[in-house]
């Protein structure tokens, strides 16, 4: 079968996790992606290594289904090099410090001189206002898209969140773009650049968050557990902050991890209060609506965790789901690593690597019925520089030479 973006070529010059995730995306929906490094190497080859002298996770499970080649970009023959690689490429992406790629001699106008049907896709830290000069890392998207403001509970620091919603969350964004770049070019037959901030990405991540912001201008967040309200959105620990109330309640045997999140719909509080063992609170007054359990949330939760802590996570799960009752309960990372079911669906992948043997990565979250996704290894540094020089019309002599040189 084939693959939604079969033919279109891709030239990755991203290095960290924010670019890479977009390439990686666009490798598994079928592009041919062509990642461009240093003669070094992406420095997460080497960042974070569980193995002496082989390819970190880091870099494993971010770069598959790709292939590699070396070019020094400060060299006269890498800057050749280069001209030569976009000409025959329909995307670039990188995600250098801001300005890296001009210094380099390649200013968008550049490009697109050389190739007028490019996209040229960028992530940065910031927009171009006055956070513009910035280098930015994942958690200081965190910091500064609204994120760590709204995580952590009212008496306690702002907190970094565990999922890369300003790396891989940024990269996302940068998909979406680039592949409605490459839809215009179909009827306009020129590229264009597009540029995604991961500040940017993570504030339309935080949507609802700005939503509450302007909600207390009219009062109190009644569905915060909070109980007293400034002029900011207050960090509201696990409470769902949506229409419907939610918390992590404890489960047995009360390990770091034994948790369930539990949503209360208004058709939920029935059923709960019968598998709880309160089955009078159902018709009673104080309790019977969402408007007269609003101002005790927390005493509410109280009740369901005095239940949950007599069963284990799992009962607590099958539980709630046989009343329909949505919830979750927490699953420790290994835990995921080790489900089956998301093994069967895909998602949880083991590959295997030349250098490092079987590794267990994420595979792609999009399901495309006509593009299947099978994950391939990672490559090597370099490993398809003869391939892929040979096809620009470099001899196996000056490849040697190219080598010997530091170009590649
Ligand atoms: N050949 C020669 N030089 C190369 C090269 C190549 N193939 N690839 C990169 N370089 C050079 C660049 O030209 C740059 O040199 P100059 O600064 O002299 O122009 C240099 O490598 C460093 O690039 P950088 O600024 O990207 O690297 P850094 O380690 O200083 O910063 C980071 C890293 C992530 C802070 C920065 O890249 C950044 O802000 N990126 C945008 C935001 C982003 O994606 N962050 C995600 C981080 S993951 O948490």
């Amino acid at each position: 079968m084939g693959k939604a973006l079969e033919g279109v070529r891709v030239l990755d010059m991203t290095h960290v996790q924010s670019g890479p995730s977009v390439t990686q995306l666009l490798a598994w929906l079928g592009a041919d992606v062509v990642k461009l490094e240093a003669p070094g190497g992406d420095i997460t080859r080497r960042q974070l290594r569980d193995v002496p002298g082989v390819d970190s996770l880091y870099f494993t499970m971010l770069n598959c289904n790709k292939r590699s080649i070396t070019l020094n970009m400060k060299s006269q023959r890498g800057k050749e090099l280069f001209a030569e690689l976009v000409r025959s490429s329909d995307i670039l992406v990188e995600n250098f410090g801001p300005g890296a790629v001009d210094r380099m001699g390649f200013p968008w106008e550049r490009l697109r001189e050389l190739n007028p049907r490019l996209i040229y896709a960028s992530i940065k830290g910031f927009g171009p206002g006055r956070y513009a000069k910035f280098k930015a890392y994942e958690v200081i998207a965190q910091a500064m898209g609204g994120s760590m403001t709204t995580t952590g509970f009212a008496d306690g620091p702002p907190l970094a969140t565990g999922a890369q919603i300003g790396d891989s969350g940024t990269g996302i964004h940068a998909v979406a773009g680039i592949l409605a770049a490459l839809y215009q070019r179909e009827s306009s037959g020129r590229g264009q650049r597009v540029q995604v901030a991961m500040q940017h990405a993570v504030l339309n991540l935080c949507r609802v968050k700005l939503r509450d912001q302007q909600r207390l201008a009219h009062g109190p967040l009644k569905e915060y557990p909070n109980r007293t309200f400034g002029d900011e959105v207050p960090r509201s620990g696990n409470a769902s902050g949506g229409g419907q109330p939610g918390w992590a309640v404890r489960c047995a045997p009360g390990g770091p991890n034994d948790y369930i999140y539990v949503i209360v719909q208004p058709v939920g509080w029935k059923p709960l209060s019968g598998l709880i063992g309160r089955p009078e609170l159902a018709e009673d007054p104080e309790w019977a609506t969402p408007e007269a359990r609003l101002p005790k949330l927390d005493k509410m939760f109280q009740l369901i965790e005095e239940w949950s802590i007599r069963h284990d996570k799992w009962t607590v799960l099958d539980r709630l789901n046989a009343e329909n009752i949505p919830c979750g309960p927490i699953l420790s990372t290994r835990e995921l690593a080790e489900d089956e079911s998301l093994r069967e669906e895909g998602i949880v992948v083991a590959v295997e690597h030349p250098e490092r043997g079987q590794f267990l990565t994420v595979g792609s979250p999009l399901q495309l019925s006509d593009s299947p996704v099978d994950v391939r290894t990672p490559p090597l540094l370099g490993e398809h520089n003869q391939e892929i020089y040979a096809a620009l019309g470099v001899s196996a002599g000056e490849l040697a030479e190219l080598k010997t040189n530091g170009v590649i």
